[in-house]
């Protein structure tokens, strides 16, 4: 049997892993997608518990996991090859503090370290554009303005590359040759707020050019798509008709490389099982 693939999907908090988790879920469910279930999956409450509100057309509310839990899903795809699908939930703030006080737990570490495939989710819409070196005209640095520098905190740009960082350092990867193995695709959520036509790739890279640079001198062929797993905007409270209507696994899609939108949302993944392990 050939090996099989260990895909891990990680991203801070609010990036929107919950309701993808909970949207592939449904299309599991109603066999609506390329892939499909492969035996039983470990706590899914989350997950379920968040279809539920979005069959009432709501977003769910942000549940923290205090401790790390993980859910793990074997899936298969059309031609018989298995994957695990392993959605970590590090709670709150813990993906920044990981990064701030380097702090892993072990579990996860072992997750990182035996994964074939890293998935990671990225929400550009909520980083903050703010200025740094890579932004800022040189000539404001040598101008008379000069402010004292009172606390040093990193941009959401830097915060994401140390991200990336941690787990290659976990991973205990040689960095003397690009990466085929573990295979990356950065997922752009919550597409739909960025009100773009741009491929995602060229949109990663204007808008952060130094993660881009860091990801292409470290991976093979890193892949970038658009992934909007509501389609729109939903309330906590409010009820969204349409949804409750047509029910959620209408909703939600891709944006694959090449620009094009496929309703299917398991794509990305399916993409990975197509190739070895
Ligand atoms: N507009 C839009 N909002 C989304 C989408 N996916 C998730 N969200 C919202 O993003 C917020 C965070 O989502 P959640 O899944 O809890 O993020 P997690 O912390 O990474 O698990 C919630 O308020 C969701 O309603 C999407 O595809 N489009
Ligand atoms: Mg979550």
């Amino acid at each position: 049997m050939p090996a099989q693939h260990s895909i891990l999907l990680v991203g801070e908090s609010n990036v929107g892993k919950t309701h993808y988790g909970a949207q592939f879920l449904k299309r599991l469910m109603v066999e609506s997608c390329a892939l499909k279930r492969n035996g039983a999956a470990t706590n899914l409450e989350a997950f379920t518990t968040a279809l539920s509100s979005l069959a009432d057309g709501k977003a769910t509310d942000h549940t923290p996991a205090s401790t790390y839990v993980e859910s793990v899903w074997p899936i298969k795809d059309e031609a018989g090859r298995t994957a695990e699908l392993v959605w970590p939930d590090y709670g709150g703030e813990q993906v920044r503090n990981l990064v701030k006080q380097r702090r892993i737990p072990a579990a996860w570490r072992e997750r990182v370290l035996a994964a074939t495939d890293w998935v990671v989710l990225l929400r550009l819409h909520s980083l903050r554009a703010e200025d740094d070196l890579f932004s800022r005209p040189l000539q404001v640095f040598t101008g008379p303005e000069i402010k004292e520098v009172t606390e040093y905190e990193p941009s959401d740009q830097a915060r994401t590359i140390e991200l990336l960082q941690m787990l290659l350092y976990l991973a205990q990867l040689n960095l003397d040759r690009k990466l085929r193995k573990p295979r990356l695709t950065v997922l752009l959520s919550c597409w739909d707020e960025l009100e773009t036509s741009e491929l995602p790739e060229k949109l990663l890279a204007a808008t952060l050019p130094m993660f881009w640079s860091f990801v292409r001198s470290n991976w093979e062929s890193p892949t970038v798509m658009g992934l909007s797993a509501l389609e729109k905007a939903l309330s906590r409270t409010e009820s969204n008709e349409e949804y409750a209507i047509r029910g959620p696994e209408e909703f939600g899609y891709v944006i694959l490389p090449d620009g094009k939108k496929d309703k299917d949302i398991t794509l990305p993944i399916q993409r990975l099982m197509a190739q070895p392990a």
